[in-house]
């Protein structure tokens, strides 16, 4: 079945390239740049890798972006973008993150899982 989300358990789906775009950073508004981003989702946190491979990752000194979803909001932001399939994680430090893909069975998988991790972690 797809686009209902949350197939997977937390801490055990990554491999696809998601457009980010951080939009603000602790409150402090950024300019939008979309960036193809290979995603990963753990128990409480989404990982944002520049390179696909973790290792490729490592060797290059951490080109990754992670976001605490303890205390996060998720929300579909239509409005936000000309792009479809657009959803907004909002971190309890106030940074905010456009995600997108054009498949929207991908998003809705993506939006699904991340709110799930949302809700478990806050919950602790
Ligand atoms: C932005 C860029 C973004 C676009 C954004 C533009 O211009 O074209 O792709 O967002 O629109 O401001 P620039 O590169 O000059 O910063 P979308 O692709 O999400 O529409 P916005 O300002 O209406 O958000």
């Amino acid at each position: 079945v797809l686009g209902v989300g949350g197939a997977e358990p937390p801490g055990e789906m990554k491999g696809d390239l998601l457009n980010v775009a951080k939009i603000s950073d602790s409150g402090k508004k950024q300019r939008k740049n979309w960036t193809g981003m290979w995603s990963e989702l753990t128990s409480d946190q989404l990982l944002l890798h520049k390179e696909k491979q973790q290792e490729a990752v490592m060797k290059a000194g951490g080109k990754t972006d992670v976001v605490q979803l303890c205390g996060a909001l998720i929300e579909w932001t239509p409005e936000k973008s000309s792009r479809k399939n657009v959803f907004q994680i909002t971190t309890n430090t106030g940074s905010e993150y456009l995600l997108q893909a054009d498949s929207q069975s991908t998003a809705s998988k993506w939006f699904g899982a991340i709110r799930k991790t949302v809700d478990s972690s806050s919950k602790l």
